[in-house]
């Protein structure tokens, strides 16, 4: 029997990854996009599978739009991976995200929940943002949670949720604490592209500076692509549990541009300190990093690194790629598109 999996937030980096992992074990998948003026499908048509995809107009701020078309598709598994998945946005839209990240959760919790769907199994994209201002290091599950920002505590909701209609409806439900994944597909937003971008368009000449934020921020990233496996692992065990994904290793913004600017052919010399550094390419001797207060946040999230032995012994994942792999992966698609004049990144 082909099993359907219904995956909200398509469009997104994780969206894409896991369609086409699930593509590959056979899943009619079910991809739910918004309606706006144009349909953003860049990252499918990358990864080759977007014509693989029955899309259908989904929107997490409405209901009755959730519940017609889970109704309709009658899936055996959902991964909720929509949201306002920007935390520096949540602090300009903290209404729109509480309503996307938290109550967007149990209006489909609330639609399997109506329809009785007891053998369709949920997962909900949580994340280490739920630590915020951490409490231990490294986090585990059983640390607990202090969110830094209206995006955090949105998601804080989203987990909770989760939890109490797996124990108060007996649903199927498991929560992924992610902590950050990447990869080509990143949003160019997000510190990791925002830097492999623009050091690619540096070296090409079309940059002169890259504008960036707080330098010493620590987090646990790793690659996207091994990340959905562990989504859909744990969707496939007998019970719905809550699971930490990291790396277990963090490095701060700093160094993620020391490991990425060799790649292009740079190399970083740093001078000044907090809003005042600037970092000196020694080869040029021009200054391509500087920072802008407008990228700080109002609150920060120091250091994020995770424990993932749980992940690790209930449902055998293992993180198989590295940090240097990971900027490496990232500089040489970036390096491509900026050669090829892509446009659509
Ligand atoms: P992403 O690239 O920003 O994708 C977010 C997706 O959500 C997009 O497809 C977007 O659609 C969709 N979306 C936004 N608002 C929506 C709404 N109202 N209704 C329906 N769809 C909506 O995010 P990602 O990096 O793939 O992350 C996937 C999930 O994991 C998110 O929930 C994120 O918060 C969470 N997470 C991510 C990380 C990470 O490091 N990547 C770590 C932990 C947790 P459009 O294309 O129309 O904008
Ligand atoms: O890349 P970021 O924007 O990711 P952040 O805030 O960690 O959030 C991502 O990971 C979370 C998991 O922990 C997800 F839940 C969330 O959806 C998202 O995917 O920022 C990383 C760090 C921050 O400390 C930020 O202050 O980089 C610092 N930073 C420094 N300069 C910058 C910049 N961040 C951005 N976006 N842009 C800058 O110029």
């Amino acid at each position: 029997m082909v099993k359907t999996a219904f995956i909200t937030g398509i469009s997104g980096q994780d969206g894409a990854y896991l369609a086409k992992l699930l593509l590959e074990k056979g899943y009619r998948i079910v991809g739910a996009t918004r309606r706006t003026a144009s349909i953003n499908t860049h990252r499918l048509q990358y990864l080759g599978i977007e014509q693989d995809i029955e899309f259908v107009e989904f929107d997490l701020l409405e209901f009755t739009n959730i519940l017609r078309v889970i109704e309709r598709t009658a899936p055996d598994e959902i991964y909720n991976l929509a949201a306002q998945s920007f935390v520096g946005t949540s602090f300009e839209q903290p209404l729109f995200t509480a309503d996307v990240d938290a109550m967007g959760v149990t209006r489909i919790l609330e639609a399997i929940r109506t329809f009785g769907m007891t053998n369709c199994r949920y997962y909900q994209a949580s994340t280490s943002e739920l630590f915020g201002k951490a409490q231990a290091v490294p986090q585990n599950e059983q640390t607990s949670f202090h969110p830094r920002s209206p995006y955090g505590v949105a998601k804080l909701y989203g987990h909770w949720i989760t939890v109490n209609y797996r124990e108060a409806f007996g649903l199927h439900s498991s929560s992924g604490i992610l902590f950050n994944h990447e990869s080509p597909l990143r949003g160019v937003e997000f510190v990791t592209r925002k830097i492999t971008l623009g050091l690619a368009n540096i070296a090409a000449g079309n940059q002169d500076v890259l504008e960036l934020g707080n330098l010493d921020a620590q987090r646990d990233w790793g690659f996207a692509g091994d990340y959905v496996e562990a989504m859909w692992l744990m969707l496939q065990q007998d019970e719905p549990g809550d699971y930490v994904i990291a790396t277990g290793k963090t490095h701060s913004i700093r160094k993620f541009i020391e490991i990425a600017a060799p790649l292009y052919g740079m190399e970083i010399e740093w001078s000044g300190e907090a809003e005042d550094a600037i970092g000196i390419d020694r080869k040029t001797g021009k200054t391509i990093i500087t920072i802008n207060q407008a990228f700080f946040r109002p609150a920060e999230v120091d250091l994020l690194i995770g424990d993932s032995s749980i992940a690790r012994d209930k449902l055998g994942w293992n993180c198989k790629t590295n940090f240097s792999e990971l900027v490496e992966m990232m500089a040489a698609a970036d390096q491509k598109r900026v050669g090829e004049r892509q446009v659509n990144f």
